[in-house]
């Protein structure tokens, strides 16, 4: 039973023990019922505690059950509510650790709370992209007032505990242990009548009205694309102006109407993709690890001072090397910049800045580095290179260091054939900014050792990176995707398209940047080496020579303050550029291309299924461990919109018959050649599944 019931002289107390984080599943939900009702039956009992066994109270209702049976099967959180509130003994929650979501309402519904403080207190539905469904909406402003309520509501965000003593919400603060002060509050209690409950409070505030406006102007932004956080605002102004049952009524409408939405859909599945993303079959979570107590960074450059940067920022000593004092030298000064750029918007503070900057060494000698528990090169992107660094690396690191390349494109399994240690090898794809992206591709070669990788994972929670599994193949998973839709902007050029409506459109889509404009910002030539490259090594991936064109008139992008577009010098607005549009027009002319209008729906069609049949690829070549993986490294490191849950989530929601029946038709159009549909595709939409 995962709540179990125990008596301690006359008060019961049900222990919530579901773990890992007490999710108020059907069984548990059960066992609270089960537990209330023996305590009622037996009459020497005369309170009852409900307390949290293991991380903290309750973690809320167990997002796994949503849109399945299960969730709304009874006792429902509802059920289980009313049970307690209506109970004729009292119920005292006893909260330590979190108490968030239906863990929170399920408090809420006790006729006591006590906690002992640092308990995080949230009602983080939103961030789901629902809203507390189980009375939260009406029964927190009731206890800590509705501007401090609509803040938990509307944003999420959790609260610690003792912020919050200072309200109705907990009636004790406990600083010993929690089931004893508990206990010793319900003697307290025990025999005062009438039994208080939270639907009697009255909302008391007078500014209810300007409070509420205020923050639909606040969230008017975000309110486009997500629906959720207006209507935690519609459920809690429910609460002020409706009787307590209807407001109940009405907020569960909200709910039902939220948890059917591509958008919450979309949120949780980034969710527990996130969580998912740690896990890799075959390596257990028990895996010893290897220390990280110090790291090295190979090249001070914009890549190398950002990772050294996400090392300091964690508190690892880190030591970066370079062959010239005058690299360091520049190198050391991005990252002070870096830090008093932060420092002035007030996200740092003068001795944090002092101390990440005391964490930061230099060096010239490779020998400086051989005590490193790790070293992470990111010099120069060329194989001789990367080849020279290791070699130089595999003479001097001490045994059981790992060793890391933070190459996009080149083969790490060759990188790792430099050393006399390839299982010590693995590849740390950062993404540039490398001190702000959050995504980090952890690249395991074939020799790449199971704790090195394991070691690594860990080493990403701790520098706050979302580390995704990839194995080795030319651009990993994000790049070797966005090549397809690069590809694709290109031909929609030749075909009848100018940057900027492709931008829009896909802008209009929800990625941050189109690809035209992120182009013009990664700089124009990074993809022209590599279509060079690739013609001598992948002759089958014909591009649009339209990109090279632009290369060939030295318009690289913002560094050249002309890409795509035309840019002012200090100024990143991106310019519509007639040159380039005229170039474009004649270049389709020289082909002999008719160009033709072409509407949104098949630019973001083009875009977003190149990268939904690619990732489909990875996939069946096990580049990728799971979907979810893929959708990751877009939520996290391209710009994907979040509300769309990423490319292979969306492709899914479409219905994979509906896309991969555009790849076929895409396949007999106009450069149709580009477009194969990924066997694995076509196999799951023979079986009518998605990714
Ligand atoms: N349901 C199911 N599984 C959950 C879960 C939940 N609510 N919360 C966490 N997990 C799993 C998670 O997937 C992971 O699993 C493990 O627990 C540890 O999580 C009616 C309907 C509580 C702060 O949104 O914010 O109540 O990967 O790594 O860092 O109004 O989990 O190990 O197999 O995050 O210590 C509202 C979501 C639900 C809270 C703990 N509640 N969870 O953080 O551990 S909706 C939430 C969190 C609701 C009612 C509505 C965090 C945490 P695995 P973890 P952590």
């Amino acid at each position: 039973m995962t709540a179990s019931f125990s008596e301690h002289g006359d008060i019961a107390v049900i222990t919530l023990d579901n773990p890992p984080v007490n999710g108020l599943g059907f069984a548990t939900r059960s066992g609270i019922v089960d537990g209330v009702q023996r305590a009622l039956d037996h009459p020497a009992i005369r309170a009852i505690v409900l307390i949290g066994s293991g991380k903290g109270f309750s973690g809320g209702a167990d997002i796994r059950e949503f849109n399945t049976p299960k969730a709304l099967q009874e006792p429902s959180l509802h059920t289980v509510i009313r049970t307690i509130e209506s109970c004729g003994k009292p119920v005292i929650a006893a909260i330590h650790g979190m108490a968030m979501g239906g863990g929170l309402e399920l408090a809420l519904g006790c006729h006591y709370r006590v906690a002992t403080p640092a308990a995080q207190i949230a009602l983080p539905e939103v961030k789901l992209g629902i809203l507390p469904g189980a009375g939260g909406t009406q029964r927190l402003p009731r206890m800590i007032g509705v501007q401090r309520a609509l803040n938990m509501i509307v944003h999420g965000a959790p609260v610690p505990s003792e912020q919050l003593a200072d309200t109705h919400l907990f009636d004790r603060m406990i600083t010993g242990d929690l089931l004893e002060g508990a206990m010793a509050f319900a003697h307290e209690i025990a025999d005062v009548r009438p039994l208080p409950k939270v639907r009697d409070h009255q909302i008391q505030d007078t500014d209810a009205t300007q409070v509420l406006q205020a923050m639909r102007e606040q969230i008017k932004a975000q309110a486009q694309h997500y629906p959720a956080p207006t209507k935690c605002i519609d459920a809690v102004e429910a609460a002020i102006n409706l009787p307590f049952e209807d407001g109940l009524s009405f907020e569960r409408e909200l709910f039902l109407q939220l948890v059917q939405t591509t958008e919450s859909k979309a949120l949780r599945h980034s969710f527990f993709a996130e969580r998912s993303a740690v896990k890799i079959p075959g390596i257990g979570p028990d895996t010893t690890l290897r220390e990280i107590r110090a790291a090295a960074v190979i090249g001070a450059g914009t890549m190398g001072a950002g990772i050294a940067m996400n090392f300091a920022n964690a508190g690892i000593p880190v030591c970066v090397l370079e062959t010239a004092q005058a690299a360091l030298d520049k190198g050391l000064g991005t990252i002070r910049r870096n830090y008093e750029n932060t420092l002035k918007k007030g996200r740092l503070t003068q001795e944090q800045l002092d101390k990440r900057m005391g964490l930061i060494s230099t060096t010239l000698e490779y020998e400086a580095l051989s005590s490193a528990d790790i070293v992470i090169e990111a010099v120069f992107e060329e194989i001789s290179v990367k080849e020279t660094v290791f070699r130089r690396l595999d003479q001097v690191m001490k045994p059981g260091a790992i060793l890391a390349s933070n190459t996009s494109t080149l083969d790490l399994d060759r990188i790792a054939s430099f050393t006399s240690r390839p299982q010590d090898v693995i590849g740390m794809h950062f993404f540039s900014p490398a001190n702000v992206m959050k995504l980090l591709e952890v690249v395991r070669g074939k020799a790449t050792a199971d704790d090195v990788l394991a070691t690594v994972m860990a080493l990403a929670k701790k520098i706050k990176k979302t580390g995704v599994v990839s194995g080795v193949c030319d651009g990993f998973i994000g790049n070797r995707m966005i090549e397809q839709y690069l590809r694709q902007a290109f031909y929609l050029l030749e075909e009848g398209c100018l940057p900027a409506q492709i931008d829009q459109a896909i802008e209009n889509f929800g990625f941050a940047m189109g690809p035209f404009r992120m182009s013009d910002l990664a700089g124009n030539d990074i993809g022209w080496h590599i279509r060079q490259r690739r013609r001598v090594e992948r002759p089958d991936m014909v591009y649009s020579q339209i990109g090279d064109k632009l290369c060939e008139r030295g318009r690289f992008g913002q560094k050249t303050s002309a890409g795509w577009y035309d840019y002012h010098p200090g100024d990143r607005t991106a310019h519509a550029s007639d040159e380039v549009n005229q170039m474009i027009i004649a270049h389709a002319a020289e082909l002999g291309v008719a160009r033709r209008a072409i509407g949104d729906d098949e630019i973001v069609e083009r875009l977003i299924y190149a990268l939904a049949n690619e990732g489909a690829r990875i996939l069946e070549e096990g580049i990728a461990l799971r979907a979810s993986d893929i959708d990751l490294v877009y939520l996290t490191g391209y710009g994907f919109p979040l509300y769309r849950g990423g490319p292979m989530f969306y492709a899914s929601c479409v219905g994979l018959d509906k896309v991969s029946a555009a790849v076929q038709r895409y396949a007999s159009g106009p450069n149709g050649h580009a477009w194969h549909v990924a066997p694995f595709l076509q196999k799951l939409t023979d079986e009518g599944k998605s990714f």
